[in-house]
């Protein structure tokens, strides 16, 4: 396909502006984030709405050529970035970035895809409600790159995932069929679940545009605790105490290694006195202040010798700097290195054991951080300093440990092109059949983001480390 006139017929629909091929300003729409992904795009489109979305979706698949769809460009598997040949067309969500009234009476929201999720926390405050999605990226991650990638979070254990607060979707096809499923009716039983469908489907079944959100009340008292911990059996067990509270919001782990380069590379100050081999952040969030009913199990655990130092927050700026040393483990790993990430969910019973038996699978290639979400067992097994030769290993290595012991090789970042040929490790033969099955009755000619979930699809392979 002649490049030149794609861009020219792609700029009659969005706009000359909105066609990028110049290599300076395709530049940051082609690196991830942690810029381990590095490609090339044969140009870079950035519609304004759904018609143009729908219409540079003809065009492409008319001339044949593949489409990788991209939100805040925050994703970590390679999902979101084109692939080295020069292939693709980067299409850029990020102008579709309309919110719409929030519907107090079903406290709903619709939203464009390129709307940035703290931009929608700050617009839903004010009507007393928020989103019970929430993560570190928030001032970049897009709603439509969430949906995309069903995206988890922080308040998983009291929100659950991103599929469980949307009620609706638009989408487009690969053809330039519009889906439109934004009613938002809280029951709606006729036939298949689409919008579902869609969800963590990463860009390869048809493009969101548009999304209807569930929203939650808007929960005034909040605290915030970080526990230091002898060992991850005791954090393990702090969490199943804390599950009887109605009002935990998130139970997040990191550990001695991660807390030291967050110091190093933050200038935070030290949280404690001492230093524990894991640390528990923990948020309540009630109508009532939560911080008694905290104490009590915090009380009780400590009656049975399980906690080390603990340091509570409840004036908003306080909570934010506890949170920091957590939350800043993804730029402070990315500071030092381009990291290998594994992200993956171990069974609870399992955790201790896999984490304990770690180095032995890794036989020292790479130095491992390790932090994440430790009340879905969601582990962020970051990796510095594994060779290029050794990267297919380990990542085997461990992500057949998980499978071993019943784990997920994807708990939130999704598969992307970076799991793509793990995904036998989770999905039976099966149920990868299935899933190529709608792939091919949604997107026939394979343009939507070929090479990510499923393996061996596409053109390019994988987007290339950027070392
Ligand atoms: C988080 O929980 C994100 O902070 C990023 O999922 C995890 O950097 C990572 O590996
Ligand atoms: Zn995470």
């Amino acid at each position: 396909m002649d490049t030149d006139r794609l861009a020219r017929q792609l700029s009659a629909v969005a706009g000359p502006a909105h066609v990028l091929t110049d290599p300076a300003l395709c530049a940051s729409y082609e690196t991830d984030f942690t810029g381990r992904y590095r490609g090339r795009a044969r140009l870079v489109v950035r519609p304004a709405d759904t018609a143009q979305v729908a219409e540079v979706l003809r065009l492409c698949r008319a001339a044949g050529v593949p489409v990788v769809p991209q939100g805040g460009n925050t994703g970590l598997v390679g999902a979101s970035v084109p692939t080295p040949d020069g292939d693709e067309v980067v299409l850029s969500l990020r102008r579709l970035d309309g919110v719409g009234e929030v519907d107090p009476a079903v406290g709903q929201v619709t939203v464009g895809a390129g709307v940035v999720l703290s931009g929608l926390h700050r617009h839903v405050a004010s009507y007393g409600l928020q989103f019970g999605v929430d993560l570190a990226a928030r001032d970049s991650a897009t709603l439509g790159g969430m949906i995309a990638t069903n995206a988890g979070g922080e308040r998983v254990v009291r929100y659950g995932t991103t599929r469980a607060n949307v009620t609706g979707l638009e989408a487009v096809l690969a053809d330039g069929t519009v889906l439109d499923r934004l009613a938002g009716l809280p029951k709606d039983n006729t036939g298949y679940d689409l919008t579902n469908l869609l969800i963590g489907s990463e860009g390869t079944l048809a493009v969101v545009t548009r999304a209807r959100l569930r929203l939650v009340p808007l929960l005034p008292e909040r605290v915030t605790v970080l526990v230091g911990l002898g060992s991850l059996e005791a954090a393990l067990g702090l969490v199943a105490r804390l599950r009887v509270l109605d009002s935990l919001e998130l139970a997040e782990f990191f550990m001695a290694e991660g807390l030291a380069l967050v110091l190093r590379t933050s200038g935070l100050p030290a949280p404690f006195r001492t230093s524990y081999p894991v640390y528990l952040l923990v948020e309540c969030a009630g109508r009532r202040d939560p911080a008694e009913e905290l104490a009590e199990v915090l009380h009780a655990a400590e009656q049975a010798g399980e906690l080390g130092e603990t340091a509570v927050a409840s004036a908003d700026a306080d909570r934010r700097r506890l949170a920091a040393y957590r939350e800043r483990h993804t730029e402070s790993v990315n500071a030092v290195g381009v990291p290998l990430k594994l992200d993956v969910t171990v069974p609870h019973g399992e955790l201790a054991g896999f984490v304990a038996d770690l180095p032995g699978v890794l036989a020292g290639r790479g130095r491992p951080y390790l932090f994440g979400h430790l009340a879905e067992g969601n582990l962020h097994v970051n990796l510095l300093e594994v060779a290029a030769e050794d990267e297919d290993a380990v990542t085997g290595a461990v992500l057949e440990r998980v499978a071993a012991v019943g784990g997920s090789i994807s708990a939130e970042h999704g598969v992307g092109r970076a799991k793509a040929r793990h995904l036998h490790l989770s999905r039976s033969e099966a149920e990868i059949a299935v899933m190529r099955s709608v792939k091919a009755a949604l997107d026939p000619g394979g343009v939507l983001n070929p090479g990510a979930v499923l393996p061996g699809e596409g053109t390019g392979g994988m987007p290339g480390p950027g070392r």
